[in-house]
């Protein structure tokens, strides 16, 4: 396959092989749940309506990790092994959800230890794609508030209509999309990949999406990255290789495998993983799950597909067939807009890419 070709094919690296072999079981479970990212827990919800004053006077933490001994809730730089007071266990439909990584919680302190007695209601959720078909949900991590996709320029390269999907999905999911470009380092000896690069960056800023290069290796751009997770919970994620692992390593300090070869064994035996969520020692805080390569449940309609791409979405108004796909249609505007340079190459392509993509995804439903 020739560079360009392989710029263009995502599908590959996105597509979990689970997710491509067990199409029929997905598009079940999606079925049965379609929305992935509830923005709000019902049930929290009214559980908070309850009586809001009655915890106050409890100390407020937030929840690092669930562990086998306990929930680990972190509050003004203590950490506290706690347990649920009673009544929250009786809502046993939900038990498994009850507390996640990231929640923030009321909590009676003894020691250093704890009982929580309120659970607060969640801005996002994460759950876990191939649980989906599960009864419960397996949640990740709540309250994110942004996902760092991550790309690199080379090795592997830069995927642009895999970036838009990440794009598309963290604002399904309520979440803020911010575009960490890695291995910049890799750009001096490669012309063609600088140059795309370059447009890349000038045209998604222009769009007025963040983005944020840097290099592991050179440590350029991390103090920019470490000002952009400031005061924030952030998530990682991203095509394998990219150099996440790397990444939150360097922002967190703490030790996740990088390379080939852990890769490879990790897909061999699934370790099971706890997920913590890190307090960052300039503010704020990190996931340390890495592998959080296909989050976002890809179900959206190819019509709709335009609306996520806010500068095809305006020009498409003018197009002479109001359920015009831009790609090919006698009349469309943004294939004119295209031609006269108002909307990005970039763009189009991956617009086009993403739009035939779906549209052969929904001719197998
Ligand atoms: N040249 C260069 N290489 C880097 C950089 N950052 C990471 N790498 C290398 O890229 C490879 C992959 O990095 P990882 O951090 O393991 O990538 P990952 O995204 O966690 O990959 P998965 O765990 O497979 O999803 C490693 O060999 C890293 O040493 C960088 O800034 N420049
Ligand atoms: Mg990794
Ligand atoms: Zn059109």
């Amino acid at each position: 396959m020739s560079k360009e070709e392989e710029r263009w094919r995502y599908e590959e690296e996105y597509l979990s092989k689970d997710r491509k072999e067990g199409r029929k079981e997905r598009k079940a479970a999606v079925q049965r749940d379609r929305s992935k990212y509830k923005k709000s827990d019902q049930d929290q919800r009214k559980k908070q309506a309850d009586n809001p004053d009655a915890y106050e006077h409890l100390s407020r933490g937030r929840v690092l990790a669930i562990v086998p001994e306990g929930i680990l809730v972190g509050s003004e730089g203590e950490e506290y092994l706690c347990g649920l007071k009673g009544a929250l266990k009786q809502d046993r439909s939900q038990f498994k959800n009850l507390v996640a990584v990231g929640d923030f919680v009321r909590f009676e302190k003894r020691g250093l230890e704890g009982s929580i007695a309120k659970v607060e209601e969640r801005s996002t959720i994460l759950a876990r794609a191939d649980n989906l078909s599960r009864n419960k949900q397996q949640l990740i991590a709540v309250n994110i508030d942004q996902v760092l996709i991550t790309a690199s320029v080379c090795l592997p390269a830069l995927k642009i209509p895999l970036i838009d999907r990440y794009i598309i999905a963290a604002e399904q999911g309520g979440m803020q999309p911010v575009i960490v470009i890695n291995k910049i380092d890799l750009l001096a000896e490669a012309p063609e990949e600088k140059a795309l690069f370059d447009e890349f960056v000038s045209t998604y800023q222009g769009l007025g999406y963040l983005v944020v290069p840097v290099s592991v290796k050179s440590g350029q751009g991390i103090e920019a990255l470490k000002a952009t997770m400031h005061g924030k919970t952030s998530v990682f994620s991203g095509q394998s290789g990219v150099g996440k692992s790397s990444l939150i390593n360097l922002m967190t300090g703490s030790e996740l495998a990088t390379g080939g070869i852990v890769h490879r064994t990790r897909k061999g035996s699934h370790t099971t993983t706890t997920t913590h969520l890190i307090p960052l020692a300039f503010g704020g805080f990190c996931i340390d799950t890495p592998g959080i390569k296909s989050f976002g449940l890809w179900d959206i309609a190819p019509e709709e597909l335009s609306a996520y791409f806010p500068e095809i979405f305006e020009r498409g108004m003018e197009c002479k067939f109001p359920d015009c796909s831009h790609l090919g249609e006698p009349g469309c505007a943004v294939q004119k807009a295209v031609e006269e340079g108002a909307i990005s190459p970039l763009r189009f392509a991956s617009y086009s890419a993403l739009m035939t993509s779906l549209a052969e995804e929904h001719k197998h439903r």
